[in-house]
């Protein structure tokens, strides 16, 4: 029932309904990832699909982005476990020339979750903010999004600003056009489809620089 409420009022952009079917849903027991998969994203993916077919406009779409990112509001305390021990900086953006933050907003919650320190560059980010973001925070990761094929391309540019600048830093990608084979093509660090497994990703790139370290450190 909360679900259905949440999918209808999302794909009508009414912020006012997405609130009150997560808060429900909530108050039902409903888990949190349920609520994101089966309810916001599925719905957001339907408009989409509208989209793409001439179905809804530009300002349908907006108003169900916005009513998605009242819902992750509501869920984000329930994605993000508190009180987790930092195990590193972030710093994550939309690459330039684009505008699409919601799935840049999730990758940053599911990265909290996994307890790291989150930079967020926000939309429209260039690869030189990208790496003084990385500088001044002391990150190790840079998280890059895009959800355009026109703007995918820019994503090369913040790897390699990465690697001249000389900073202990991975980047990593994501954004509905990608795949492993455009990440291997740019030369990214790694690559994942979902914010879930960027978290995942995040944490099992850190963990091999320090495995990587200890090793250079070890007495041969
Ligand atoms: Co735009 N848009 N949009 N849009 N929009 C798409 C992306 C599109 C596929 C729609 C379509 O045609 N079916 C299409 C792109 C086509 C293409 O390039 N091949 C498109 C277009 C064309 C455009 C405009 C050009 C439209 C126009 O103006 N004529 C324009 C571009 C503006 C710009 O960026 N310069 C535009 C504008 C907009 C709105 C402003 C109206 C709005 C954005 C609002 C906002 O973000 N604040 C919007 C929306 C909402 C969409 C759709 C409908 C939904 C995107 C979304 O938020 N999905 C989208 C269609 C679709 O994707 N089905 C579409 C939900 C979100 C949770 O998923 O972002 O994919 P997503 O994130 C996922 C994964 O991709 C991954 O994790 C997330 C969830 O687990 N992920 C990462 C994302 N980033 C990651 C980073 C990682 C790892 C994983 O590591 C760092």
């Amino acid at each position: 029932m909360s679900i259905g409420q949440i999918r209808e009022g999302l794909a009508r952009g009414k912020a006012a309904e997405v609130t009150q079917g997560v808060a429900l849903a909530l108050e039902q027991g409903v888990g949190a990832s349920v609520i994101l998969n089966d309810g916001l994203c599925q719905a957001m993916g339907a408009v989409g699909e509208r989209f793409r077919k001439g179905e809804v406009f530009v300002p349908q779409v907006l108003l169900a982005a916005r009513a998605m990112q009242r819902g992750l509001e509501l869920l984000k305390p329930h994605l993000v476990a508190a009180g987790v021990e930092p195990v590193g900086t972030a710093v994550i953006g939309t690459i330039r020339g684009d505008l699409h933050d919601i799935g840049k907003n999730l990758v940053g919650m599911m990265l909290e979750g996994a307890g790291f320190r989150v930079v967020d560059a926000g939309i429209g980010v260039t690869a030189a903010a990208f790496v003084e973001l990385a500088r001044a925070h002391g990150a190790r990761i840079i998280g890059v999004s895009a959800l355009l094929t026109t703007t995918m391309v820019h994503m090369r540019e913040v790897v390699e600003a990465a690697r001249s600048s000389g900073l202990d830093v991975r980047v990593m990608v994501g954004g509905a056009p990608l795949t492993q084979a455009f990440c291997d093509e740019i030369g990214a660090d790694g690559y994942s489809p979902d914010a879930a497994s960027a978290a995942q990703l995040a944490l099992r790139l850190i963990r091999q620089d320090r495995e990587d370290s200890a090793q250079a450190q070890a007495p041969m």
